[in-house]
């Protein structure tokens, strides 16, 4: 029996605006209130969910949070009626205003850590909400992501987010790889954390590792089959605030750049040879260097945040990886997916336009969390929520109608705007749970 790797994308919310909240993320500072595109950012998600569906993938789609998040609001001190409370955000604290209209929740590679049953020596998926500490706009998104991602499916358990505060802060599957064979056997979990020594000079590393050993705890993982990896803190400092901007896996295959790691060969070796154990197979394991494409360009890029799909019909075949319209315009990225595709590490090539993710510093595997299920787990999940012709249509309808085209910080603050917001948001969760759609009958 196979693991299927379900993906969980969310729909990028109306409020969709650049902030400049990102901590260390180079792309949203550069960006911070340029005027965004709500609707275009949305449709690109989508456009996304529909090239990974369309490789057979199960593609599962939650709504946006909620935003702005009036609650979030009240909470530090804005009182009065609806209107008063964005109003008085607006002209008193505008990055708070910014930060509870956010809807970062789209990246959901941050939404949670997630490991496969046979790792714990059971058949039970576990995943653990990330409680996402190092920003202000992020941490208030772990409550609604654990009650979306319960909903999903009855067959795996959740847990709730590492307690501790900023000395446990977690940032998800951003910051683990896990390595395995495509059947459901136990594979290796990678847990990579940016705090400690040796530091980063200019940015905040985000993941600490005492929140991913609470984790490999909590999962009841093997610890000869776990791996604690330190972020290179010249990656930190280059703007690899997560791990997944420098390094990628799937299955038998990791990729990173030479400067992703604060570590010597021997781990890689201990890794490879783990693996080898485990699996029966070798492990492909591919460096990129400074020469080929600088740590610089892989930001830029986002080359080694390529999302990498297997075809769950055709499981021997190496799998597709699809990658930002960034990777297609740069001559180093691009030939280096090139020479992947022609050694056969990957089957083929997609390139996607995700510009308004990007602007705010995500790419495509930024977008989707991966979930590895035996498939008799896939087939129990929330069937109204999976991808389809029909429910894609339906949506995009949505979005052209209730989505504006360009938004600014003060338009969130207008009482009329939150309201279109929420009635957008009611709109697309609806159809998201629509038990019947026209065309599926
Ligand atoms: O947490 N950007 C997100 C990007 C997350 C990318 N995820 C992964 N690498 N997996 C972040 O920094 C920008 C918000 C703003 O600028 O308004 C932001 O939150």
């Amino acid at each position: 029996m196979n693991l299927i790797e379900a993906q969980v994308d969310r729909i990028v919310g109306p409020t969709h605006h650049f902030g400049g909240l990102g901590v260390g993320n180079l792309a949203s500072m550069e960006h911070a209130g340029q005027i965004s595109n709500p609707q275009a950012a949305a449709l690109q998600g989508l456009e996304k969910m529909r090239t990974v569906a369309t490789l057979g993938a199960p593609q599962l789609i939650l709504p946006p949070q909620p935003r702005p998040d009036l609650e979030f609001l009240r909470a530090l001190g804005f009182g009065g009626t609806d209107t008063d409370v964005l109003r008085r955000a607006y002209n008193e604290a505008p990055q708070l205003l910014s930060a509870a209209a956010s809807c970062s929740a789209m990246w959901t590679a941050n939404a949670a850590t997630v490991t496969p049953g046979v790792d714990s020596g059971d058949q039970v998926t576990r995943l653990t909400v990330a409680n996402l500490h190092a920003s202000i706009h992020r941490a208030i998104e772990s409550e609604q992501t654990w009650n979306d991602l319960q909903a999903l499916s009855k067959l795996w358990r959740i847990h709730r987010p590492v307690p501790g505060g900023a000395a446990m802060r977690d940032e998800g599957a951003a910051n683990h790889m896990r390595l395995g064979s495509p059947r459901n056997e136990p594979g290796l979990n990678i847990f990579v954390f940016g705090d400690g020594d040796p530091r980063p000079i200019t940015h905040w590393p985000r993941q600490s590792r005492s929140a991913y050993e609470a984790i490999a705890r909590r999962h009841e993982l093997s610890p000869e089959d776990v791996f604690f990896i330190k972020q290179h803190p010249a990656a930190i400092d280059a703007g690899a605030f997560h791990n997944d901007v420098v390094a990628m896996s799937h299955q038998h295959v990791l990729i990173h750049h030479e400067f992703a790691f604060s570590e010597n060969e021997s781990t890689f070796q201990r890794l490879g040879l783990r693996f080898q154990q485990l699996t029966g197979a070798k492990l492909v394991h591919v460096v990129v260097s400074e020469k080929d494409l600088s740590l610089a360009d892989a930001v830029r890029t986002y080359l080694f945040n390529s999302q990498i799909v297997s075809r769950p019909n055709a499981p021997e075949q190496p799998p597709v990886i699809i990658c930002a319209a960034q990777v297609e315009s740069h001559s180093g990225a691009r030939s280096l997916v090139q020479s992947w595709c022609e050694a056969g590490i990957f089957d083929e090539v997609h390139f996607v336009n995700l510009d308004q993710s990007m602007l705010g510093g995500g790419g495509p595997a930024c977008l989707r969390l991966r979930v590895p299920l035996p498939e008799e787990v896939v087939n129990s999940m929330d069937a109204t929520v999976m991808w389809s012709p029909s429910l894609d249509a339906e949506l995009r309808e949505l979005i052209r109608k209730h989505y504006v085209s360009e938004l600014r910080l003060e338009d969130l603050a207008r009482i009329e705007f939150y309201r279109d917001a929420c009635r957008a948001h009611d709109h697309i969760a609806a159809s998201l749970h629509k038990k019947t759609r026209e065309s599926d009958r």
